[in-house]
């Protein structure tokens, strides 16, 4: 009896199985959605007079076809916000109705291409926003008609090359924003046509080589970022037409050397950061062109030797000079900073085996750093202040006293090294929350590259240090201090909406 109720249930449960079976085999039959049923969801029939800005974002569109179904001019619209759909393709004609769109938001969706004229018919368009897709190419004629943007977010896709002329036709563009990617390689002819360019973030992608004359006909380029990429040496020339770049950022790259003639052209380069690279050997000439140069960052580096002519190029001008995170044992022979005659802000925080009486003589050196007039000031952390308890240390002691330049002990939190840890520092961290390829600075008080939860944990930890405040502030406390550092975290991010 209980063996026939056995075969039963075996049966039953084959059925089940066969039927579930059959229906995971199935063809889904889920119909897209179109931006025309989002448009019916939300009241909008056929001929519908749009508002200023349609809010599109997270409504599982996967189709964007329809959009001329509807009066985009009488009100008009100006943004269109599609972010966080499934839009994979935009289809030829998408935008041809005629439009007042300033602004279009297509990140976070899954287009795979950038196709010749996809974006025709987007005359007034100021801002398009494509990152967080899977863009893995790029088509020439991709972006023509857009002859009024000025920004192109195309971060954190799948791009791997830059193909020729690609950008032609954004010749009123100013920010182009390529991070985050797997580009290679800047060709020769990859951005023509960027005339109008002010700043351009190549950050965090595996760029070895940069290719004679790519940046030549970039007349107007102010910021370029190249930090976390894999270039391994910088080419004699490869910023030779970037006569107008003010800042130049190769942190976080692998550089080991830097040639004679690598800065040529830079003449009106300001800020130059250098910081975590593998650079052992400074000098010969390799500081040339940079007649402008005030800040430099060096941090982070296996310098071993500076060279005679190591600040040929801006002895008159550097007035920030950061060599943090260097160990001095093989870095004996300071001789060849003495002639930073401008350098008012030396930082040697977390440095190891500085030598006191060395570092002093270069002190002694150093013009603008000796001057009332000027304030110099020697950036050190506690640990390294402790350190030089040598004879020179008591001389660098004997300068921290003198009129008109000091020692400054930096914790970490203090990311502008004025001596306190406070709002500002605290700006700073969360203007570069989740960033790579960061720097003391930046809010990197751990020295990994990021600025993330264990620097505002830091950051907390010195809350208030030596806060010169007269009146005390109402300071939270460190535990809820690095939640509402998260917070301003985030909303800097949901303002950037990368
Ligand atoms: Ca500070
Ligand atoms: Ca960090």
């Amino acid at each position: 009896m209980s063996s026939r109720l056995s075969h039963a249930e075996d049966r039953v449960f084959l059925v089940v199985g066969l039927v579930f079976l059959a229906l995971f085999l199935s063809p889904t039959t889920t119909r897209a959605v179109t931006f025309a049923d989002w448009a019916a969801a939300n009241g909008y029939g056929p001929g519908a007079v749009l508002p200023q800005t349609v809010s599109a974002q997270s409504s599982s569109i996967d189709v964007l076809t329809g959009l001329g179904a509807y009066n985009w001019t009488t009100t008009p619209t100006e943004c269109l916000d599609l972010h966080n759909n499934q839009i994979a393709a935009i289809a030829g004609g998408t935008f041809s109705q005629p439009n007042n769109l300033t602004h279009l938001d297509l990140s976070r969706n899954a287009i795979t291409s950038v196709e010749s004229g996809d974006y025709m018919g987007l005359d007034d368009l100021a801002t398009l926003l494509l990152s967080h897709n899977q863009i893995a190419t790029l088509n020439s004629g991709g972006f023509s008609g857009l002859d009024n943007a000025t920004s192109l977010q195309l971060d954190h896709n799948q791009i791997t090359s830059i193909p020729n002329a690609c950008f032609s036709g954004l010749s009123s563009l100013t920010y182009l924003g390529l991070s985050g990617n797997q580009i290679v390689t800047i060709p020769t002819y990859g951005l023509d046509g960027l005339g109008a360019l002010t700043s351009l973030d190549l950050h965090d992608n595996l760029i070895t080589t940069i290719e004679e004359g790519c940046f030549r006909e970039l007349d107007s380029l102010d910021t370029l970022d190249l930090r976390c990429n894999s270039m391994t040496s910088i080419p004699g020339g490869a910023f030779s037409d970037l006569g107008t770049l003010t800042s130049l950022n190769l942190s976080w790259n692998s550089i080991t050397s830097i040639d004679a003639g690598s800065y040529m052209g830079l003449g009106n380069l300001t800020s130059l950061r250098l910081h975590h690279n593998a650079i052992a050997t400074l000098g010969g000439g390799g500081s040339s062109g940079l007649s402008k140069l005030t800040s430099l960052d060096l941090s982070g580096n296996p310098i071993t030797t500076l060279q005679g002519g190591f600040c040929v190029g801006f002895s008159g001008t550097l007035t920030v000079l950061n060599m943090s995170d260097v160990d001095f044992a093989s870095l004996t022979d300071l001789t060849p900073l003495y002639d930073l005659d401008s350098l008012t802000d030396l930082w040697l925080a977390r440095t190891t085996n500085v030598d006191a009486m060395a570092l002093d003589t270069l002190l002694d050196n150093l013009a603008a750093m000796q001057s009332v007039a000027t304030e110099g000031v020697l950036y050190l952390t506690q640990a390294d202040y402790t350190s030089l308890n040598t004879s020179g240390a008591g001389r660098l002691a004997a300068w921290d006293a003198e009129p008109g330049h000091h020692v400054q002990i930096v914790v970490p939190g203090d990311a502008n090294g004025d001596g306190s840890v406070d709002e500002t520092d605290a700006l700073t961290l969360a203007a570069h929350w989740g960033l790579a390829g960061m720097s003391w600075w930046d809010g990197d008080f751990n020295d990994d590259g990021f600025v993330g939860a264990a620097d505002a944990a830091m950051l907390a930890a010195n809350w208030n240090y030596n806060s010169s405040e007269s009146c005390p502030i109402d300071v939270p406390e460190p535990a809820s201090f690095a939640l509402l550092a998260m917070a301003a975290a985030w909303w800097c991010l949901g303002r950037r909406r990368f």
